[in-house]
């Protein structure tokens, strides 16, 4: 196992669920952080309580990964001791509504590629230069099973992951030469506000979807991302989908509960 203890992480989206559990896993390693997310209270208290516990430097700015121009802001803005980032979590992203395409709203749909792909591809343009210092760079980006299923109600949602992971194939092959590996990583069913969000708020159609077997929670996801950031640097893992016990598909679960 590889010490990370000291090196820099950019996270997007670290208000909650995957984001806030990677940012924990990596201040527990001893990473700095720079924790980036539209809800900036959140950022706030999770920032005052991680220094605390774990002694990591941790800066926090708001970004609205829907606006482009707010991303490319905040890392123009990072002053030159935040500017040597070691570790990318591409984490950001979010699905609106499962119903036909057809009868999906259309501003749900763009904002979806604008968040999972633009935001993605904003932010990627502009650390991947900063990242060129390191000795010891990953790039980790959060795809999902959704990215190798076609499902009913993922037109958008399921091409957006597709992109994301094509994306991470290409700057793996472009990155070859550099001390930069990528990460996809494909989580499954993760209890998080991923449904809330999905179902705008419809907390039974939210709860169904984790109902009668036991899902991923956000902290396996870190704990499985502690394990990749943690190989030796001849290691690199290009992917990694990680399913519930009782899950052998995106949308095939067993609900024996
Ligand atoms: C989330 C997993 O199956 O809801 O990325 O699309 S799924």
């Amino acid at each position: 196992k590889e010490d990370i203890k000291g090196r820099l992480a950019f996270i997007s989206g670290a208000s909650a669920g995957i984001g806030e559990a990677v940012a924990k896993m990596l201040a527990s390693n001893g990473v700095n952080l720079i924790l980036t997310a539209r809800r900036i209270e959140k950022l706030e208290s999770l920032k005052s309580m991680l220094e605390k516990d774990y002694n990591v430097k941790v800066k926090v700015i708001k970004v609205d990964y829907a606006d482009t121009n707010s991303i490319k802001n905040a890392v123009s803005s990072l002053e030159n001791e935040w500017k040597n980032i070691d570790i990318l979590i591409n984490n950001a992203g979010l699905a609106l509504g499962k119903d036909y395409f057809y009868n999906n709203d259309i501003e749900d749909s763009l904002q979806m590629i604008r968040v999972n792909c633009e935001g993605l591809i904003v932010l990627t343009r502009m650390i991947i230069p900063l990242m060129l210092n390191s000795k010891n760079a990953d790039i980790i980006n959060l795809a999902s099973t959704a990215a190798d299923e076609a499902y009913f109600g993922g037109a958008i949602y399921c091409s957006s992951k597709s992109f994301v992971e094509m994306f991470g194939d290409v700057l793996r092959v472009e990155l070859i030469d550099k001390p930069i590996r990528v990460t996809n990583i494909k989580p499954g069913a993760v209890n998080t506000e991923f449904s809330t969000v999905r179902f705008k708020g419809d907390k039974e159609k939210a709860d169904n979807v984790y109902k009668g077997f036991d899902p991923l929670y956000a902290e396996d996801i870190a704990d499985n991302i502690e394990y990749v950031i943690t190989r030796k640097r001849h290691v690199q893992i290009s992917s990694m989908t990680i399913l519930a016990g009782n899950q052998a598909t995106a949308t095939m679960i067993h609900r024996g509960k």
